[in-house]
Formats: C-alpha cells, sequence, structure tokens
C-alpha cells in the first residue's frame, strides 16, 4: 500500500515539510554517489529499485521499552496494548517504508477480535509476519506451571498445556494473515543431571510432532535456538545443529531461525547461514546485535560487517535460487533509547547490509577465489562494505513517500510529546519482552 493511501499516525503534510528541507543535499550526494557507481559499472537506479523491495518485521514487543535481568526503565508514552503497539510500528514503516510487517506475540498480543486488529493493521498499511508462541514465562491464571520447562517437561499436562498454546497461536495467526509460527523454547537445565539431555529432546520432538501437525498447508514453522539462559547448563535447542536436526525431522515447512545473539561470542554465524541455505532450512532472521551474549543491542550498532557478511551469504544463495526468500524480524532490546528510534535506525541498518551485499562484484569475487588472489577476494567484499549506500537508502525512503531522515522527521513531529499525553502510563499494562 501507499504511504499516501493509509492512516499515517504523523501528519503526512509535516514530514513533506521535513523532506523539502533535506532533497536538495539528498539529490546532491545521489548524483555523486550514481557517478562512482557508473565508473564501476553499476546503475544506482537498479540497486535503489533493489532497495525499495526490502522489508523487516517490526516485533511488537520492541515499541516498549525492554529491560534487563535487573530493572525495566519505562520511557514516556509507551504503548498500553496491541493496538498502541500497532500506531509505534505504523510511525516506523510510515518514516521508513521498510517495515510493513508486525510480528506479534502471544499472549502478550493476544486479542478476541483478531479480525479488529487486521483492520486496524490494514488501515496503516501493515501486515503480520510470523506470529511467536511464549511458554517461557507463566501467565496469570494458567493451570500449569512452566517452572521446569514447556514442550520438553516431564508432565504430559505440561507438555499439553505448551502445545495447545502453540496451537492457539496458529489460530490466532490465521485470523490475521500470518504464515508462520515461530517458536523459542527456554527449556533446558541449570545442573548436570538435572535432564536426560537426549530424553529432553525426544520430548521436544514429539510436541513438535503434535504443533507441525496443526499447520496449515501454507504455513512454516520456525524453530529458533539460542546458546544458553535461561537454562545455563543445557539448553535444549541451543545450536543450529539441533535446530536443523528437529527441523529435519519435522518435515519441510519446519526451518531454523537464526537470532543473531544466539550464538557463543566469535561464532562464524555467517557460516551458518550458508550452511542451512545450502540444505533448504534457513527460515528467517532476529535481528539484533550484541557484543558479549544476546544483548539484544540495535542491529548493525556493534558489529556492522558481520551483518553485512550474513546478506553476502544471503545475496549468493538468492543469486543461486530467485524464489530463496527467508523472513527478516528485528528482535531488539531497547533499554535507554527511544525504541520507535532505535527501530527506525535498525531497519535501516539491516538494509543497509542488504544493498551492500548487493554491491559485491560476485564474477570478480569468484574469479579471485578460483585464482586463490585471497587479498583481492577479501578487497572484493571490503570494497562493498565501505561504499556509503546512504543516498540510496535516503532516495529509496523518498521515492516510496517516507522520510529523508527518519529519526530527524520523528522528532521534529513531535510524536512521543503527543503519545505521552493520551497514553498515561498504568502500573503492569505494558508488556514487552525479550526473545
Ligand atoms: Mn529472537
Amino acid at each position: 500500500m501507499n504511504a499516501s493511501a493509509a492512516t499515517t499516525p504523523i501528519d503526512s503534510g509535516r514530514v513533506a515539510e521535513h523532506n523539502a528541507r533535506l532533497e536538495t543535499d539528498v539529490r546532491a550526494d545521489y548524483e555523486a554517489l550514481s557517478g562512482m557507481l557508473a565508473r564501476r559499472g553499476r546503475d544506482i537506479e537498479q540497486l535503489t529499485a533493489l532497495a525499495q523491495t526490502f522489508a523487516v518485521a517490526v516485533p511488537s514487543w520492541g515499541v516498549g521499552t525492554g529491560g534487563t535481568r535487573f530493572a525495566r526503565f519505562p520511557g514516556r508514552g509507551e504503548p498500553r496494548n496491541v493496538f498502541e503497539k500497532m500506531e509505534d510500528c505504523a510511525v516506523i514503516h510510515q518514516l521508513t517504508r521498510a517495515t510493513p510487517t508486525v510480528s506479534l506475540h502471544f499472549p502478550w498480543d493476544r486479542t478476541d477480535d483478531p479480525a479488529a486488529l487486521r483492520e486496524i493493521a490494514q488501515g496503516y498499511g501493515l501486515g503480520f509476519d510470523a506470529v511467536n508462541s511464549n511458554t517461557f514465562q507463566d501467565q496469570p491464571g494458567q493451570e500449569q506451571t512452566y517452572k521446569h520447562g514447556s514442550l520438553t517437561a516431564q508432565s504430559g499436562a505440561v507438555r499439553a498445556q505448551a502445545v495447545a498454546h502453540n496451537i492457539e497461536c496458529i489460530e490466532l495467526g490465521r485470523a490475521l494473515g500470518s504464515k508462520a509460527l515461530t517458536v523459542w523454547v527456554g527449556d533446558g537445565a541449570n545442573f548436570p543431571g538435572q535432564h536426560n539431555l537426549r530424553g529432553a529432546l525426544e520430548r521436544y520432538l514429539d510436541s513438535m510432532r503434535d504443533i507441525y501437525g496443526a499447520l496449515p498447508a501454507d504455513w512454516q514453522l520456525f524453530i529458533e535456538h539460542k546458546l544458553f539462559e535461561p537454562a545455563f547448563y543445557a539448553t535444549t535447542i541451543a545450536d543450529w545443529g539441533t535446530s536443523f536436526a528437529c527441523a529435519t525431522e519435522l518435515g519441510p515447512q519446519a526451518k531454523c531461525l537464526v537470532d543473531l545473539g544466539h550464538h557463543a561470542p566469535n561464532t562464524n554465524i555467517e557460516m551458518i547461514v550458508a550452511r542451512l541455505a545450502q540444505f533448504g532450512k534457513l527460515g528467517g532472521f532476529h535481528f539484533n546485535d550484541s557484543k558479549y551474549g544476546d544483548d539484544d543491542l540495535d542491529s548493525g550498532s556493534i558489529n556492522p560487517f558481520q551483518l553485512f557478511l550474513v546478506f553476502n551469504e544471503l545475496a549468493d544463495a538468492s543469486q543461486r535460487d530467485p524464489a530463496f526468500r527467508p523472513a527478516y524480524m528485528l528482535d531488539q532490546s531497547h533499554n535507554v533509547t527511544d525504541p520507535i528510534e532505535s527501530l527506525m535506525s535498525s531497519a535501516i541498518e539491516v538494509q543497509r547490509a542488504f544493498v551492500q551485499a548487493a554491491l559485491v562484484d560476485r564474477g570478480a569475487l569468484r574469479a579471485h577465489q578460483e585464482a586463490n588472489d585471497v587479498l583481492q577476494a577479501a578487497q572484493t567484499l571490503k570494497q562493498a562494505y565501505r561504499t556509503d549506500v546512504g543516498p540510496i537508502l535516503a532516495m529509496a525512503r523518498l521515492r516510496a513517500g517516507g522520510a529523508a531522515d527518519p529519526v530527524g522527521a520523528y522528532r521534529a513531529s513531535g510524536y512521543r510529546t503527543e503519545v505521552a499525553e493520551r497514553r498515561p502510563a498504568r502500573a503492569g499494562a505494558s508488556s514487552s519482552g525479550i526473545v
């Protein structure tokens, strides 16, 4: 949907004013970059058109302040329910034109009226990406506790409850127009001996077979692995090997989801991406960044080169199979920034890596690899990575009706102050988590 046809939470006249102030500079930078790329035999228009195809889903839980295990410091005007979350997500898409879908998390976003939610989303020009289940915490009134696991629990009643919740997520997702369920479980052991390691995975697979069996034919099931936390000794789905084995065991609709923060430090994540793509099991991503562990920092804020190398593998996979379409989602925790600003910046960082990867001269790279010219092969990647594609991204936004500078336009709009007035904080009303 075109920005002008959708309900825009920020007055489109204000965005146009903001763009008018910056447009001359954007065009000058774009022309300069166009000349530079032309000398490399690249057409900037083709890259801008490609940039406009980029889309990453925003997590509903990301528009509230996240927090750490120690504290949460709520911000002003935080959304108090799923409808207010949709409004903030609409701001992000209005200004970046790169986030046309929202990934919901149940039961945090549960609604008795999915049709109304779907209609409101459509009004904003938004759709729904994968839905996420939650069996890593107990909800008020829940019969069985997940303290000792969910899909892997020893208790059949607990496992049945966790399976039923996932099937309910599928039903809600169907009503909303989603096409995938992402399953992450915190199940695992904190002490050696706590679990029979093989037995826990057998129970996980049994539970997942029941969930898989409830999938509509055009749905995918994403298995998200995570190295550790909350299980600090042995997490049941800890790594891509386990995820791959389970996805293979379950069937063709099951795929692996790679959250960039869910690996040991220094893990070669781009190689995992290449492996999963090679064997047809790469379902999607949760983008974020980290320095030490599952830090859930903003995408591209710590290691943008790694993000580029991930997209370099994705570009290679797309070239081999044009139908290759993994799901892109952001999954971050915003503790010290305005979540809308972080999500806009992060969507742009991921889009930047996508365009930089498209800039790689694949013919030259292959020739250097075949000639064992290691230095030039590395330099070929670096040349693409060092190219400032910012003008391409800004032009893509302008052409799609977004903002030349989304954070600048957002701050100038006064949106945060406005929602702070009409969304007074309510104790316990905000639900945002980290997964
Ligand atoms: Mn995640």
